[in-house]
């Protein structure tokens, strides 16, 4: 194919499969109803995608449909489902329906959904398969061959697209029955075995090309051994390559072909890394190499996080490339800047050195990471302007429609000429050069602001004079209890926040609903005997959407959702010019909410770092210096929340962990401007005045020395489903400061009893200074329902007491 994309956003321009899934899971629909609905979106989708200027014929347009998740899909094609849920699977074909897909996805009863965690570095979050020796693996489900019949009764040859068999085990975890040193990858034969089935029924039914994804290859931070990683895929692309019979060039059904062409796909990073020390080992991988050295067809690979490779054949040529094609992913499936198509043209041509036999254009990525269509949004009138958004800004954005149109033009380019599109390119050019130089983008002031930093602007005083000054000013007990920041948003303030955003409740009635339920919470708060109470947040509908509406530099959309998880979408704000802080922020709600208490409130801020993960940034400056421009809006910030009387800021840092990046080799750099980040963010507050920060994931190895150079007073992380594991470890890493590992699990409706919050917090207490311990749940509680919080807050400060009694 001229042209493709890696795979394209499903969840719907209104987010028709949300709706359609979650009417499902209420009851309100059956499966066929669901089906039907499905099949209209998929169908809507491949034809857009060709009125879009995509091949109908070739296998160009993807055929990346979910109804939930792309490696939960590979859980149900091959029926390897944990045993909990074995009586779901069909006992006929091991086959999974509807029912019991969401089921594995989505628990029932006491039966634990799978675990959900982050898809590469973007805010994607899959299902983790679990897998043991005893797993049942076979081709089990035919979905995916259905869903190819199905376009081409509409007309559209696709190209079904599926996470591969080495990532999928790579990203697997061993099931609780898995045996001593079992590692998922053990099963790479059996699940190959069932990856060539596949091959041969798309292969039946004509397919002329599949895609499997493979971006294990551009990570270094799976929990496998690269050298394991490596040879996995050479064993598995032998395998369903080299062994299958591939189709013969002719374009008609082939009666002898055991398999369609083989796309592998490797999104999120360049494939080739140096030499790089890092947890001890030292690694260089090429997976240009190892793949270009196998059978497959194609290989798309990532040109707008990777660079152009280099070959170690002659002229820097890649040996095995001229057999294939190389699908240069040059526009960026990850973000949202239109592209300036001259320049990506220009990386095209540099890629003819490395001797492929055909060059394809594509995206970096799936476009699974950006929303539907720049067009659906308005950019002009008064919501337009409150949000942010204007017709110039438009003209500088590529939603996932408008990558595909970027894409076939320089499919054109490359097949007929440069001049052939040059009417476009010149469009691109000039927009790019319009934004670099519109007002906003740049603002001297903020630049002189980040230039005229200096070390001490990093730095707080000596920790131990703030321990003192901070004892001297709250007077807390030991073991002091407190909350994450958010209470359960509750269906009156979601009614009033939308009435007021629509304009039909005035800024004074809306003002007044908010405090009226700051009130209520500050008084539950006092009733429970916590000690640092919080405001709950009521104003704000999502951690970073509220900051980037109130900061300058961003715009916010209304219809620009990005699936975050299943049917859970976000709308991430575009960060596009230098942030400025027109006015404090949370002030006036924490205020009010410390005039009612003589406990401290917590000033609640998300922070630098957060804020850019789950935003798209602009792409023209280095990421941390757009951490730092919004770190010194934050910094003023805290500077008014004290000047406000407020004793105790947090600063929430939950994607810290999330930006690390896949590449061992670029991990210290990132480590060292993302807490520098923070710090900037935080070290303009007085010895006196206590700075929290929580952070949100539960595996912390990786970033515990991170964790300690925050330099915050106090720290509360995710503890209790893994029953306080990261004290020792915070402990034996010479951390001193404060921390509150969470005692209440708030992932769960479970009300914990006072006994199992007690045994927790003696866990804790057991196994770092009593002194430090902060007592908390894991988590805010937006998501929750006061039936459940507030028993539990109850239990919570019970247990509290208990323990504080006993030291
Ligand atoms: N905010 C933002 N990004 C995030 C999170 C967040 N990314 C990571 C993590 N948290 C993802 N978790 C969620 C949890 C809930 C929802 C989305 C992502 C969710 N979304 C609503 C839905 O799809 O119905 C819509 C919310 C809205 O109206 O804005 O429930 O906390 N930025
Ligand atoms: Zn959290």
């Amino acid at each position: 194919p001229g042209g493709t994309i890696l795979g394209y956003p499903r969840i719907g321009r209104r987010r028709e499969l949300k709706r359609a899934v979650e009417a499902f899971w209420a009851g309100r629909t059956d499966a066929v109803a669901l089906e039907v609905t499905a099949g209209a979106l998929r169908r809507e989708t491949l034809q857009r995608l060709v009125a879009l200027g995509l091949d109908p014929e070739d296998g160009s347009v993807p055929g990346s449909f979910s109804f939930y998740d792309q490696v939960l899909d590979v859980v149900a094609l091959l029926g390897a489902v944990p045993a909990r849920f074995r009586d779901l699977i069909d006992d006929e074909d091991g086959s999974l329906d509807l029912d019991g897909y969401f089921t594995v996805a989505r628990g029932r009863g006491e039966d634990a959904p799978l675990e959900m965690t982050k898809w590469f570095d973007t805010n994607y979050h899959y299902l983790v398969p679990e897998i043991s020796e005893t797993t049942p693996i076979s081709f089990a489900d035919h979905r995916i061959v259905r869903e190819f019949a199905e376009a081409q009764e509409a007309g559209i040859t696709t190209r079904p697209v599926l996470v591969g068999p080495v990532t999928f085990l790579a990203l697997s975890k061993a099931a609780d029955d898995a045996g001593e040193g079992f590692h998922p990858l053990d099963r790479l034969d059996d699940v190959v075995a069932a990856y060539a089935d596949l091959l041969r029924a798309l292969a039946a039914v004509g397919a002329p090309w599949v895609q499997l994804d493979e971006p294990v290859l551009v990570s270094d931070t799976v929990d496998a051994p690269a050298e394991r990683v490596d040879a996995a895929i050479t064993t598995a692309y032998r395998a369903l390559a080299t062994e299958l019979t591939a189709r013969s060039d002719d374009d008609g059904l082939d009666a002898e072909a055991e398999r369609p062409a083989i796309l592998v796909a490797t999104p999120f990073g360049g494939l080739t890394t140096g030499a790089s020390e890092g947890a001890g080992t030292t690694t260089a991988r090429d997976g240009l190499a190892l793949l270009a050295a196998t059978d497959v067809d194609a290989i798309a690979i990532d040109l707008v996080k990777g660079a152009v490779p280099t070959g170690s054949g002659p002229d820097g040529t890649v040996p095995g490339l001229a057999t294939k094609t190389l699908v240069a992913g040059v526009v960026d499936g990850h973000n949202v800047w239109r592209a300036d198509l001259a320049a990506r043209f220009d990386r095209l041509v540099a890629l003819r050195s490395l001797g492929a036999g055909a060059l394809a254009v594509g995206t970096s990525t799936s476009l699974l990471h950006v929303p539907h269509d720049a067009d659906d949004e308005t950019w002009e009138g008064p919501a337009a302007d409150r949000a942010g958004r204007s017709p110039a800004l438009r003209r500088w954005l590529a939603f996932a429609d408008q990558k595909v149109r970027e894409v076939t033009v320089l499919a054109r380019a490359v097949a007929e000429g440069p001049d052939a599109v040059r009417a476009e390119l010149d469009a691109a050019s000039a927009a790019v050069a319009e934004r670099a130089a519109a007002a906003g983008v740049v603002v001297p002031a903020v630049r002189e602001r980040l230039t005229a930093l200096t070390e001490g602007d990093f730095a707080r005083g000596a920790h131990d004079d703030r321990v003192a000054a901070q004892r001297e000013r709250l007077g807390l007990p030991p073991l002091p209890t407190t909350t994450i920041g958010s209470f359960p948003q509750t269906s009156q303030i979601r009614t009033a926040r939308s009435a007021w955003a629509k304009g039909e409740l005035d800024d004074e009635a809306y003002t007044a609903a908010m405090r009226a339920e700051i009130a209520r919470v500050v008084a539950l708060q006092e009733e429970i005997g916590l000690d640092v109470l919080v405001h709950g947040e009521p104003e704000r509908n999502d951690m970073v959407q509220y900051f980037a509406e109130l900061l300058d530099g961003f715009a916010t959309t209304d219809l620009g959702w990005v699936q975050s998880y299943g049917s859970r979408c976000v709308r991430p704000p575009i960060l596009w010019g230098d942030v400025t802080r027109p006015a404090p922020m949370t002030v006036e709600w924490t205020r009010y909410a410390q005039s009612l208490t003589a406990r401290p409130v917590k000033g609640m801020l998300t922070g630098p770092v957060t804020i850019l993960a789950w935003s798209f940034v602009r792409d023209d400056q280095p990421l941390a210096d757009t951490a730092n421009q919004v770190a010194l809006a934050l910094r003023d910030e805290v500077r008014d929340l004290e000047a406000a009387g407020t004793a105790v800021v947090q600063v929430d840092e939950p994607a810290l962990r999330e930006l690390l990046p896949l590449r061992r080799a670029d991990q210290p750099d990132y480590l060292r401007w993302s807490v520098g980040a923070f710090r900037l963010a935080t070290a303009g507050a007085g010895a006196s005045t206590q700075v929290h920060t929580h952070l949100c994931y539960s595996e912390f190895g990786e970033v515990i020395g991170a964790i300690d150079g925050l330099d915050a007073d106090v720290t509360s992380i995710e503890a209790a489903r893994s029953r306080m594991e990261v004290v020792p470890e915070l402990h034996a890493a010479g951390y001193a400061r404060g921390v509150g590992p969470g005692v209440y699990d708030i992932h769960s409706p479970r009300v914990p009893s006072v006994d199992e919050v007690t045994e927790l917090l003696r866990l804790a207490v057991g196994s770092i200074d009593p002194d430090v311990v902060w007592v908390n749940p894991d988590c805010g509680l937006k998501t929750r329902g006061y039936a459940e919080v507030e028993p539990s807050l109850r239990h919570l400060v019970a247990a509290a007491q208990a323990v504080r009694a006993g030291l």
